[in-house]
């Protein structure tokens, strides 16, 4: 047996023993809750508002970090399972590393990753008396030139996420996955709230979920940015008809050429070397909920256009790498699609049980947000 046919077969136990439709629906008594902001009312009728990061106040953004920081201080829930989990916060890269290779190139992205992020914003509120909204960073306003990128207000070092690391030369690194044309860094952040002294990376690069504290690094690639995040593939992927050409569009090509406005965001700011950059532990740069917050805004735009349809509108294969994501030989050639039933696991992040319904409407079950601009 192939360890593809081996991951297959664990994966369809897993999905079907925990999710299977007859099972009960088990109502979790421990946290964490799925907060509801619309307490037992099914109707949304006052979503939080996302907005994009340059139009917080200064006051707001602070109080934003600093819900942050109460998250990466508050104790971790899944530790038992992923040992270096040294915070709650941690707890959401725990899950996202565990689950990155049934959430990426297949059908589950856009969803899962929505609801990743709107369990973040929740718990910001629900632990850390954040009363805002999760801010989205849109980069097209920074990929107007090299120069934009480096300078973009959400790496100020007073207000913002800090910035890029010093250049390490990677060129010989065999650890390097992805060469990123331009990187200019690869060193710890060196200012912000996110320097070594104030946080600690606690697990990854890559698979590994024990314990390996380190720095948070970036290495930007703002040459690269530029390439993929000026806006004109946003256009490109909104002109979609169908959801299965939006996503594809979304996710684009594991190779620099057909990368498009997803991978843009993790490897301009991540570039070879840089957390963001990194598939599985890229959630331990805080920088990755504003990045996904905007990729999110970008699909409920798109939906926004054709609510009743769109809303209902999922495509995509259950399997990682399957057409039309076919980009490693060793990956299945066909997949069955996944449907609005499909189930979506978080390993312990969110309780109970989740299907790809529950994130189809930022305004509907248990989302209530939209954001303050399409
Ligand atoms: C903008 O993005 C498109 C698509 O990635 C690319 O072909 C084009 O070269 C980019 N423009 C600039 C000025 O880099
Ligand atoms: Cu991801």
């Amino acid at each position: 047996m192939r360890a593809t046919d081996l991951v297959v077969v664990i994966w369809l136990l897993m999905a079907f023993s925990v999710a299977s439709p007859c099972a009960p629906k088990s109502k979790s008594t421990i946290e964490p809750k799925r907060v509801r902001p619309n307490h037992g009312v099914n109707k949304c009728t006052t979503p939080l508002i996302r907005k994009e990061w340059r139009t917080l106040t200064s006051a707001e953004k602070r109080q934003y970090i600093a819900a942050v920081k109460c998250l990466q201080a508050r104790p971790p829930r899944l530790q038992e399972d992923f040992s270096g989990s040294r915070s709650r916060y941690d707890d959401f890269v725990a899950s996202h590393i565990s689950q990155t290779g049934y959430i990426h190139f297949n059908g589950f992205f856009h969803p899962w990753h929505r609801l990743m992020v709107a369990q973040y914003e929740a718990e910001l509120r629900s632990k850390c008396h954040y009363n805002g909204a999760q801010p989205y960073w849109d980069w097209t306003l920074d990929a107007k030139s090299e120069e934009a990128w480096i300078n973009s207000p959400i790496f100020s070092p007073v207000d913002g996420f800090g910035g890029n690391g010093p250049y390490v030369d990677s060129s010989k690194d065999p650890s390097v996955q992805t060469r990123i044309p331009g990187k200019t860094g690869g060193g710890c952040v060196q200012d912000g709230p996110f320097t070594v002294d104030k946080y600690i990376v606690a697990m990854g690069p890559g698979v590994w979920t024990e314990p390996n504290p380190r720095c948070l690094r970036r290495d930007f690639a703002p040459a690269f940015a530029v390439s993929k995040c000026n806006g004109s593939e946003v256009e490109w992927s909104q002109r979609a008809e169908t959801f299965a050409d939006f996503d594809e569009r979304a996710q684009g090509d594991i190779k620099v050429a057909g990368m498009t406005y997803h991978p843009g965001g993790h490897f301009g700011v991540g570039g070879e070397l840089g957390e963001l950059a990194n598939q599985h532990s890229s959630p331990g740069d805080p920088l990755f909920y504003l990045h996904h917050g905007n990729v999110d805004r970008l699909w409920a735009k798109w939906q926004a256009k054709d609510m009743k349809k769109r809303t209902k509108d999922i495509a995509g294969p259950i399997w990682q790498f399957a057409p039309p994501f076919h980009f490693l030989d060793d990956r299945p050639d066909t997949s069955e699609p996944v449907t609005l039933d499909s189930p979506m696991h978080f390993s312990g992040l969110l309780p109970g049980e989740v299907t790809i319904r529950d994130a189809m409407d930022t305004m509907g079950g248990h989302l209530c947000y939209t954001y303050d601009k399409f």
